[in-house]
């Protein structure tokens, strides 16, 4: 791959950098652990657009400045008798479905605490990496708040009924090691090698085949209100779009060639 880099400015709240393939978006108002305000939140839908809409960028990283992937919500933004439904349906839901519906795999580096919304953030993601001394929280309860931003279906795919209803219900601090053990994050590092092990992971995914990840990802996630029939039907129809690909005919060609596949996304 082309070794190229960018950084994309006008962004107050957060950082953009695009490099060799990977777009990596940081969530940046570290005196308040990069809490989200209203600024935040357009800013985000905006990055995020550019990062679905660019063909060249094959992965996406979602990350915090600081000692904090994110504490939610800004509480400080809250204006007084405004309407919780009006902020999430125009600010954090598109932002979710933005996230999902990103056609390339979209990596949760989960530096430091991620607690109410910010934890529902790095749960859309669909590979989560966490540094070992972070932590999640489902802060929304502490304040009589419930689960949002895709938490309330999440949690409850991801866990089951029970666990899921803990963790909205109590509030408790979930540590790596449990994060892990419960299946909510994919890998944890130690704080000193997440950067690196982190950046390992994206450029494998930067390197891979960028379409069969987006069919696999709108796959999966239709499954969830899926028959096996209607699945195995959708498999089919996936596969058929896989298998078209530059990619799969690389892949074939490799494995004559007993070398290993150049994915190019395409
Ligand atoms: O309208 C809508 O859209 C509603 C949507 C709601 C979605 C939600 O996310 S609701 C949940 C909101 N989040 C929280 O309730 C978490 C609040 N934060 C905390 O509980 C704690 O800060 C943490 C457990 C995350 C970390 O604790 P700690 O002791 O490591 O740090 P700290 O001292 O509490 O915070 C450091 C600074 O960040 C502090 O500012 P200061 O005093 O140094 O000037 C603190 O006020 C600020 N901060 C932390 N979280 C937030 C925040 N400022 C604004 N909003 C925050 N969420």
């Amino acid at each position: 791959m082309a070794n190229t880099s960018a950084k994309k400015t006008g962004f107050e709240t957060i950082l953009l950098d695009i490099e060799n393939g990977i777009g990596r978006l940081t969530l940046n108002r570290p005196d308040s652990l990069n809490s989200i305000d209203e600024k935040m939140t357009a800013e985000m839908q905006s990055a995020l657009g550019t990062l679905a809409r660019d063909q060249d960028i094959r992965c996406v990283a979602i990350t915090g400045q600081g000692r904090a992937f994110s504490a939610g919500q800004d509480l400080k933004d809250i204006r007084p008798g405004s309407s919780f439904s009006d902020s999430l349906r125009r600010r954090y839901n598109p932002m979710i479905k933005l996230i999902v519906g990103m056609e390339k795999p979209v990596v949760a580096a989960i530096n430091g605490v991620a607690a109410g919304a910010g934890m529902s953030l790095a749960l859309a993601c669909d590979f989560k990496v966490m540094s070992s001394g972070a932590k999640f929280i489902q802060a929304f309860v502490r304040i009589g708040l419930v689960p949002d931003s895709g938490s309330s279906f999440f949690l409850p795919h991801m866990l089951g009924y029970s666990k899921a209803f803990e963790l909205a219900a109590l509030g408790n601090e979930v540590s790596s090691e449990e994060a892990l053990n419960l299946g909510l994050v994919n890998r944890v590092f130690p704080d000193e090698r997440f950067d690196e092990e982190t950046r390992a992971i994206l450029e494998k995914f930067a390197s891979g085949p960028t379409k069969a990840y987006s069919l696999i990802k709108r796959m999966l996630n239709r499954s969830f209100g899926s028959s096996l029939e209607q699945s195995l039907d959708y498999e089919a129809s996936m596969q058929e779009i896989a298998g078209q690909t530059a990619d799969v005919q690389e892949a074939m060609r490799a494995f004559i060639d007993k070398r290993l596949p150049v994915f190019k996304g395409k």
